[in-house]
């Protein structure tokens, strides 16, 4: 019976969580990235070289790069994309000279994943990550007002935001512009007001069409590069899936991935299952993405959120909220004994919990709420394994 590699994002050698941490959470694999080097820069063999000794120093080994950014300029075809997409294939052959094979990477313009709320007291007095609609509508409408920001939403969600806006301090607002446009953790830009606007303005005449040919033409470019280094790219979905801010977002639905590999069907283009980001849109059904996408998939976030009938949503514990995780783990043992392969997983973002209470950590990257998540899904992993999978 093959299992999957269970696996633990670890932000480098600044981050609260230790390798040893780790290991102790029972994880073997890391998920890393060189969070020093400029976005668009190539990652040489000596940076990746020195950060593999670190990691195989404490007898983990580095699984999976999360992320090698993808600049800008390539995204909207303007500047440097050239060289930045030749900066890319270098990455891809210096990585894989050292052994490492998969490597994930997103399409959001802009920002990466987004939330209002990084501390959303949940009943057991846990923190958890939430996307309040109400609180970001305000931000577009009030904090940004961003022009044309109206005429995406309802009245009805313009009354709600304005009142939600009149209800909070000056503290509050604060917080709010820090967590939408400072960068979460992984996130490798943030900005102020100002130089968010003007990237937003980057984007003004590039639809959602244009954007997916940016797409198309990078794979085309990079995965024959990775194709002969056997290097596996996953691309990442949106979060949340849906165009936030006027931006274009292309990658959150199964529709939206089967259209990139029906353009480059290279081996090397695959897919990062993260079920916290599809999981928030109920058209989407992760488990049988799972089963559709079954050869495509060499990396997967497991995580779940809870939803209600407002838009909002917050994350919930790893075996809760809306994503079926039974259905997701069984798909995913079976598509790993199909195709005889162990494929990394992490259980993605935790709440915080316990001791991390009273410690500054990364926002969904404490350490306890992970170790309760990799423990709950590795139980569930063997419960099906060892009760259903085995003849
Ligand atoms: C959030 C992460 C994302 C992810 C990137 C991949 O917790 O899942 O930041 O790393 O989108 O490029």
């Amino acid at each position: 019976m093959i299992l999957c590699e269970q696996t633990w994002r670890w932000y480098g050698p600044n981050d609260p969580v230790s390798l040893w941490d780790i290991r102790q959470a029972g994880a073997t694999g890391i998920v890393n990235a060189l969070h020093h080097i400029p976005n668009g820069e190539v990652w040489s063999v000596e940076e990746i070289s020195k950060r593999k000794e670190m990691i195989e120093a404490a007898g983990l080994s580095w699984s999976v790069v999360e992320s090698v950014p993808v600049h800008e300029h390539i995204k909207t075809q303007t500047g440097n994309f050239k060289q930045y997409i030749e900066n890319y294939k270098e990455s891809l052959r210096n990585l894989s000279q050292c052994g490492i094979k998969i490597v994930t990477y997103n399409f959001m313009p802009v920002l990466d994943w987004t939330r209002t709320d990084l501390a959303y007291e949940l009943p057991d007095r846990s923190r958890a990550l939430r996307f309040e609609r109400a609180a970001f509508i305000a931000f577009d409408l009030f904090l940004l007002k961003r022009p044309g920001s109206q005429a995406d939403y309802t009245e009805s969600e313009i009354e709600k935001a304005k009142a939600r806006f009149e209800q909070m301090g000056e503290e509050e607002k604060e917080r709010l512009v820090r967590n939408m446009i400072a960068g979460l953790p992984g996130s490798e830009e943030s900005f102020t007001l100002e130089q968010f606007q003007k990237e937003l303005d980057r984007y003004q005449d590039i639809t959602p069409e244009k954007l997916r040919d940016n797409l198309i033409y990078f794979l085309q470019e990079i995965c024959p590069v990775a194709d002969e280094v056997g290097v596996k790219l996953v691309i990442h979905p949106d979060d949340p899936p849906m165009s936030i801010l006027g931006l274009p977002r292309i990658m959150s639905t199964a529709e939206d991935f089967q259209m990139v590999i029906d353009a480059v069907p290279n081996e090397s283009n695959g897919l990062c299952l993260c079920t916290g980001s599809l999981g928030v849109s109920s058209a989407n059904d992760c488990a049988a993405m799972m089963t559709r996408f079954a050869d495509r998939i060499n990396f997967v976030h497991l995580r779940s959120t809870q939803r209600d009938a407002e838009g909002n949503f917050h994350e919930a514990n790893h075996l809760e909220g809306d994503v079926d995780m039974y259905g997701v783990m069984k798909a995913f043992l079976e598509l790993q004994q199909q195709r005889g392969v162990s494929i990394p997983m992490r259980p993605d973002h935790g709440h915080q919990m316990v001791d991390d209470l009273k410690k500054k950590t990364n926002p969904g990257y404490s350490c306890i709420g992970r170790l309760r998540g990799l423990a709950e899904l590795r139980g569930l992993e063997m419960g099906i394994a060892k009760s259903i999978l085995v003849k």
